[in-house]
């Protein structure tokens, strides 16, 4: 199951053709540009290619009123001022004589991407448009937009294939309130939008982009807004927003298809969005992405203006749907407390709708606030302080100044230096030619594992196997031994980056020894940060320094307790809901504070988790450790496990944990006890501004 990339060359024909510096940045070169990098990085040669066809009439009808699409299409004949004019008679808009044939070629281009992810032709795919669509309503264009390209291909999916629930993820910077207007009483579609708005002083300046437009008649909840009131927000605001108000919300909605409106004005450099997210922030929010609707994601561009920033930030989301890892992210991990706040209100506007919000309880302020247009805002506006490079980043390359920081001034030199040290620094990351390595006492072919996972047979040296055996008497045995020798190989490849991944079947004695072993011997050759996930009741060895080297993390303890900030227990949840809750408030905000340069996962006989958790559970943990992650399972879990976790190492998305269910409120209040111990080192926890009003 492959990613189809939807492209047409005729959509660079419209362009600007009179003065005006608010339109200038929407010009062709936007696609011209992401085009040559896919063709660079060998990305589009790995894509089914679709060339895009026109949208019918019809299908435009599904959104935009015939007078409005009737006016579009007039434009065709029109000479250069009566488009001028025509063109102020709405907001940031032109066009050309070739807008009306590129912007049906960007309805169906959606369109097509929809058809071939719903006919099961791809898993996925994105589709490479101008003009953009998501401030497009049903009888204006708007903001370079035309046609609603993102609304006509989400009703095209619900009236042609049937589709009953469908997110829109509008990460774009800008809000997509055309969008909003189109489906504000429809339940039947889930729009998420992010958007820079400065307590309304930005564009388009409107009340309802506040976190209190929820939506209205049978609509209401399913509208989400998270406005951003700072600029220079950056990757853990995106992906503590993702964390905290998605992705809760996304899988209780339990969509069926996912339509992202892939805007990249939110990505460092924009002269629109002021922020800082680095390209590979992209991959991570499309990997969070990819365990809903079975995987089905439709991307399709709307902004971004920064043509480096934008071509980097196209892929690294079409590397994510094609399921390489992604790289870490850059960057301390401290969301902005600006960022914080928002994501408190939107929750607490929110949590009257949702159960998985509502259940974890609100911070200090329970109730949504009034409007904050033109509020001044209680955060300082202080920059954070970087810590030093992730382990597994290129090495440090120094980022001049970029649009959006205070000092930086615009000139044609600081852009070139912007553009190069992009380029250099943002991903020349080479990825381990191998995905996914099994340990396997004897290879097994009722696994049923997919054909491209290596079956490890080399071994480590005997002399060094030994020496760590003689730690543990469990692993004395002929068997144990053997799985022990591959098992240290596999994680050298890994450090040696021939490896991306793999899993272990171990005899049962020998597990808590080999655990053990694999621990240490990791931590010896210079793991800087491990992450230790296990679920069931096996406590991290007694004598293991508690350094911070190493952060355990044992799912399904007896009652929760925090014995160190490098050690945290918590029962197995009752509930799928209550499973849910760990991951997107625990363990990864964790994961991604700690940002673990290797994540072991170990199954133990009664682990507790069923299938689909632990596969799920495997699948996020990759993001953050760029997809080093080592499964240890116990060997009779092999049977019912292998398969399904060495396909979501290997990048496919996992299945799904079924219908939602609330989390049972001892789980809530568990969670919420060991987030109150833990948030003041691991920031990624916070889901509220620090108290201080
Ligand atoms: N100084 C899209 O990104 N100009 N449209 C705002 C603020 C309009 C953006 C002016 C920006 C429209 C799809
Ligand atoms: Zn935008």
């Amino acid at each position: 199951m492959g990613t189809a990339l939807v492209y047409h060359e005729a959509m660079t024909a419209a362009r600007l053709l009179w003065d005006d510096p608010e339109c200038a940045i929407e010009r062709p070169e936007r696609l011209a540009a992401v085009l040559e990098r896919l063709r660079e990085r060998g990305l589009e040669q790995r894509c089914l290619g679709l060339q895009a066809r026109e949208a019918s009439e019809a299908e435009l009808h599904l959104v935009h009123s015939p007078e409005y699409v009737a006016l579009v299409r007039g434009t065709q004949a029109l000479d250069t001022p009566e488009l001028r004019a025509l063109s102020a008679k709405f907001d940031a808009v032109y066009f050309h004589p070739a807008t009306f044939h590129c912007a049906r070629l960007a309805v169906g281009a959606a369109l097509q991407l929809v058809d071939a992810v719903l006919t099961g032709t791809v898993r996925n795919g994105l589709a490479l448009v101008r003009p953009p669509g998501h401030h497009s309503q049903r009888a204006a264009a708007n903001g370079f937009c035309v046609f609603n390209n993102v609304a006509i291909a989400a009703r095209h999916a619900m009236q042609t294939h049937g589709v009953r629930r469908v997110l829109i993820v509008d990460w774009d910077i800008h809000h997509g309130q055309g969008t909003q207007y189109i489906f504000e009483d429809d339940p039947s579609v889930l729009y998420f939008s992010w958007h820079r708005y400065e307590f309304g002083r930005f564009w388009p300046h409107l009340r309802e982009s506040d976190v209190d437009s929820v939506g209205r008649g049978l609509g209401r909840g399913f509208t989400v807004n998270l406005p951003w009131n700072q600029v220079g927000l950056g990757n853990a605001d995106y992906v503590a927003a993702f964390l905290h108000v998605l992705l809760p919300l996304a899988f209780e909605f339990n969509p069926e298809l996912i339509l992202i409106s892939a805007g990249f004005d939110s990505a460092i450099g924009d002269p629109e969005g002021q922020m800082q997210a680095t390209p590979e922030c992209f991959a991570h929010l499309t990997q969070l992405l990819q365990p809903l609707a079975r995987g089905r994601i439709c991307a399709v561009l709307e902004g971004g203006y920064h043509l480096e920033s934008l071509a980097q930030s196209v892929c690294m989301t079409l590397q994510a749907l094609l399921g390489d890892p992604a790289p870490p992210l850059s960057g301390n991990m401290e969301p902005h407390c600006s960022a914080l706040e928002s994501i408190e209100r939107v929750r607490a506007s929110h949590a009257p709708h949702w159960a998985s919000i509502q259940a974890e309880g609100q911070g200090a302020s329970a109730q949504p606030e009034d409007s904050v247009v033109g509020r001044e805002p209680n955060c300082p506006l202080e920059p954070i302080a970087p810590l030093g490079p992730h382990p597994c980043s290129p090495p440090p390359n120094p980022l001049p100044l970029l649009p959006g920081d205070p000092e930086f001034k615009e000139t044609e030199a600081s852009t070139e230096a912007t553009l190069s040290s992009l380029r250099n620094q943002l991903h020349f990351h080479l990825l381990p030619p191998v995905r996914v390595a099994a340990v396997l006492a004897v290879s097994d072919a009722t696994l049923d594992l997919p054909p491209d996972v290596l079956c490890q047979e080399d071994s480590a040296p005997a002399e060094e196997t030994q020496t760590w055996a003689r730690r543990h008497a469990a692993l004395a045995q002929d068997m144990a031994l053997g799985t022990l020798g591959k098992l240290l190989c596999l994680l050298d490849w890994i450090r040696a980056e021939q490896v991306s991944s793999g899993f272990a079947a171990i005899p049962g004695p020998a597990l808590v020894a080999t655990l053990d072993v694999a621990v240490r011997s990791s931590l010896a050759h210079g793991s800087q940060r491990l992450l230790c996930v296990t679920g069931e009741q096996l406590d991290r060895p007694l004598d293991l320094a508690d350094d911070g080297r190493t952060l355990w993390l044992q799912l399904g303890a007896e009652e929760a307790a925090v014995p160190s900030m490098f050690h945290v227990s918590i029962p197995m949840p009752e509930t799928a809901g209550g499973f849910l809750s760990y991951l997107f408030t625990l363990v990864l905000p964790l994961a991604y504070s700690f940002r673990p340069d290797l994540v072991l996962v170990v199954l133990g006989p009664a682990h507790g988790l069923q299938a689909p958790q632990a596969a799920l559970l495997v699948a996020l943990l990759q993001g953050p450790v760029g997809g080093r992650v080592v499964v240890l399972m116990e060997e009779v879990s092999t049977a019912q496990l292998a398969g399904v976790l060495a396909r979501v190492l290997r990048g496919d998305s996992p299945p799904s944990l079924g219908p939602f269910s609330a989390p049972s409120p001892e789980d809530t209040q568990a969670l919420k006890g060991l987030r109150q111990q833990l948030e003041p080192q691991w920031k990624m926890l916070q889901v509220a501004a620090p108290v201080k009003r």
